[in-house]
């Protein structure tokens, strides 16, 4: 008789190892989801371009063949990016799963399922338009957490069931069964409602922003009951004078919000408030239907030194000021409004310059035949021709308050900034600049006096006599205006300085200020090397 224990001891041990692998993949479906929220949410802070899904599904669509991408916005509508998204993201967490099961036959292997994940990020990251440094780093931060929130699940983990083969540290055995059990089981429910949570927060952050892109590219803009045609002789055509009209991603910025902020247009609302008789709402679609014109301004920038370049001129699509204004009734005695953004910019403008027939003071939601560009205010910002952008550009605008100059105050009058800003009288050279060669040479720039507008220009060489320049045509007074003067250039090291007199006769001042409190005067001069 033979007995034997082997069919016994050859059972497999119950199914230990195999249930401790569906946990292990649980853990790396944990850490992913740990990884993708914290990516999401630090990129929704500090650089959108870095949300490592939006990039992904970015690439995904610039690599699939067109009649794929069609037949996709085709069949699934506007829901193919955020169902592209979501693919990603299931793709990724399988791929973290994997890590967790990796990790928890044979420690570190995870961080190499987990390292992979992060170079394949940063690749579609750096795949995308304009990315700054900062872009990168939601990838690394968020995959870099997630690999040790892995880390530590599959830790307790081990404790509890060990791998099998064993892991074989000692500390494994060292623990009882409950104890290992409860801790596992608490640690992994804690952090997987919070990186499900975190996930959530963080696509909805991310989707705020494509979802007003979305709006924006949706928008069609209404036509103008009044156009302004510029002129074919506004741009002079000399190489090196800024373009009449500003391309839009060219134009300057100042925002004192760190991100952009994402406004959506069906959402958006501009309400008129304080010291009127009619308070009013307006919704985006309303403002889409009232008579809009069409202006050119120039905006610029009270920080603007002699010479700098935070000025850019573009054509504005919008419904005059004035226009509401009347409809909301101001009380007597008020004398500023008092306009809020989204992000809590707010500027100070005096009610006349708003209310006057004679200055198109707009609620801007075209620039220059688009809607105007997130960065730019979208979907609605004011542009009042003749002040600095400071005390009436308010972007993102959503509330006109009527009040008075005695009772608000603008958010950069507290910080040194006059309540008031006129633009001032400037000029400038665009070129010449370094070295030329000899003979004649095109001098030219742009001067600006919005709201009144610029009659002569003249240059001068190295403090000599004074030359008039030739002047560009214009759309009217509340543009900048191209000039430009042919220089007899002899060899040598040479000044020009350049000074403008406006339409009413007044000629720029030579006495130098800086930009604080209300704007910065003084000529602008350049050095040149003449070969
Ligand atoms: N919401 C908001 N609006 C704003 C600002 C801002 O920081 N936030 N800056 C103002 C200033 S100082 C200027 S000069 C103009 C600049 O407009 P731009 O960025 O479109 O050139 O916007 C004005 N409107
Ligand atoms: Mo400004």
């Amino acid at each position: 008789m033979v007995t034997t224990v082997e069919p016994e001891t050859q059972t497999p041990t119950p199914s230990a190892p195999a249930r401790g692998t569906r946990w292990a993949a649980l853990t790396g479906l944990i850490g992913g989801a740990a990884g993708l929220a914290v990516a999401e949410l630090v990129a929704a802070v500090i650089a959108p371009l870095g949300a490592p899904l939006t990039a992904a599904g970015q690439w995904v669509i610039s690599v699939l063949p067109a009649p794929l991408i069609n037949f996709g916005k085709d069949t699934l509508g506007t829901a193919d990016k955020p169902i592209l998204v979501a693919l990603v993201a299931v793709v990724v967490l399988a791929l973290a799963a994997l890590a967790g099961v990796a990790e928890y036959r044979r420690v570190a292997t995870g961080l190499i399922v987990f390292a992979v994940l992060t170079a394949v990020g940063l690749f579609t990251v750096s795949t995308q338009p304009d990315v700054a440094w900062n872009a990168y780093l939601p990838t690394v931060l968020g995959l870099g957490l997630g690999y040790l929130v892995l880390w530590l699940l599959v830790g307790r983990l081990r404790y509890w069931r060990p791998a099998h083969p064993p892991a074989g540290d000692r500390a494994t055995e060292a623990w009882g069964t409950a104890y290992d059990r409860r801790s596992f089981l608490r640690t992994t429910g804690i952090l997987g409602v919070l990186s499900a949570v975190g996930l959530v927060a963080g696509r909805m952050l991310a989707a705020g922003a494509s979802a007003a892109a979305t709006a924006r590219s949706n928008i069609r803009l209404p036509r103008p009951t009044s156009t302004q045609t510029v002129p074919g002789g506004a741009d002079l055509r000399i190489p090196g004078i800024s373009p009449y009209v500003s391309a839009n991603d060219d134009f300057y910025r100042i925002d004192t919000a760190l991100q952009v902020p994402n406004v959506d247009p069906a959402s958006w609302q501009l309400t008129v408030t304080g010291m009127v008789e009619n308070p009013i709402t307006l919704t985006f679609d309303q403002l889409l239907a009232k008579p809009m014109i069409e202006h050119v301004a120039t905006l610029t920038c009270v920080s603007n030194e002699v010479g700098g370049n935070l000025a850019g001129n573009a054509v504005w699509l919008g419904w005059p000021i004035r226009e509401l204004l009347a409809q909301a009734k101001p009380k007597p005695g008020a004398d500023m409004v008092l306009s809020r953004s989204v992000d809590g910019f707010t500027a100070g403008t005096p009610l006349s310059a708003l209310t006057d027939d004679n200055r198109q003071a707009l609620l801007a939601v075209g620039m220059n035949g688009e809607p105007l560009p997130a960065e730019h205010g979208f979907p609605v910002r004011m542009v009042v021709p003749g002040l600095y952008g400071y005390v009436s550009a308010t972007k993102w605008v959503t509330n006109l308050k009527v009040t008075t100059f005695a009772d608000d105050q603008g958010y950069w009058t507290p910080l040194g900034w006059s309540a008031r800003g006129p633009v001032k009288l400037a000029s400038r050279i665009d070129t010449p600049s370094g070295s030329v060669k000899a003979g004649t040479v095109a001098v030219g720039g742009v001067a600006w006096d919005q709201h009144v507008g610029i009659a002569k220009v003249e240059v001068q060489v190295d403090g000599g006599a004074w030359n008039t320049a030739k002047l560009a045509a214009v759309t009217g007074p509340d543009t900048w205006r191209q000039w430009t003067w042919a220089w007899p250039a002899t060899p040598g090291k040479h000044t020009l300085t350049v000074r403008a007199t406006n339409a009413d006769g007044e000629l720029q001042t030579a006495a130098e200020a800086p930009p604080a409190p209300d704007g910065a005067t003084g000529y602008h001069t350049v050095d040149v090397t003449v070969r």
